[in-house]
């Protein structure tokens, strides 16, 4: 079993529901979900847009590989109405965003998937869902 670490985010819909279905299928499909944080309310970070986010991390024991996981949320994202990654490399709103932030002490980086999530550390509306369930989570670079 391995432990993986997800990111949820929605500023478009309706996003409660959005966040909610996201991990009822990441859970039927990815594996159980073991913790899930509050849902927080955060501004757009790296662009400009009228609509708020809602923001979450759940931690997800599974069996499936990174890249497994990769196809696998990404597919939820297509089912929960994502239409575009986005527009010409910026970002753009969305109805359901799930990112891979860490799985168990893997680092890798190809050009699909790096994990640990390159932007995480300074993301507060990654890094302060995280915290709340994973508060002993360092960078690993700063482990010894
Ligand atoms: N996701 C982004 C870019 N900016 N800002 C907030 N507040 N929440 C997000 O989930 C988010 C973002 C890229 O995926
Ligand atoms: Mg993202
Ligand atoms: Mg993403």
């Amino acid at each position: 079993m391995h432990q993986v670490y997800l990111s949820l985010g929605t500023n478009l819909g309706d996003k409660e529901a959005n966040l909610k279905m996201a991990v009822n299928e990441i859970t039927k499909r990815v594996g159980k979900v073991t913790s899930l944080s509050a849902f927080y309310t955060t501004e757009p970070w790296g662009f400009t847009s009228e609509h708020a986010f809602l923001n979450a991390v759940c931690r997800v024991y599974t069996t499936h590989s990174p890249m497994e996981v990769l196809r696998i949320t990404q597919d939820i994202e297509r089912l929960l109405g994502r239409l575009k990654k986005s527009i010409n490399g910026a970002y753009s709103d969305r109805m359901i965003d799930i990112d891979i932030l860490l799985y168990d002490d893997l680092q890798m980086e190809t050009p699909e998937l790096t994990i640990p999530h390159p932007l995480m550390w300074e993301r507060d509306f990654v890094m302060i869902p995280l915290k709340e369930i994973a508060p002993d989570i360092i960078h690993p670079n700063h482990e010894r």
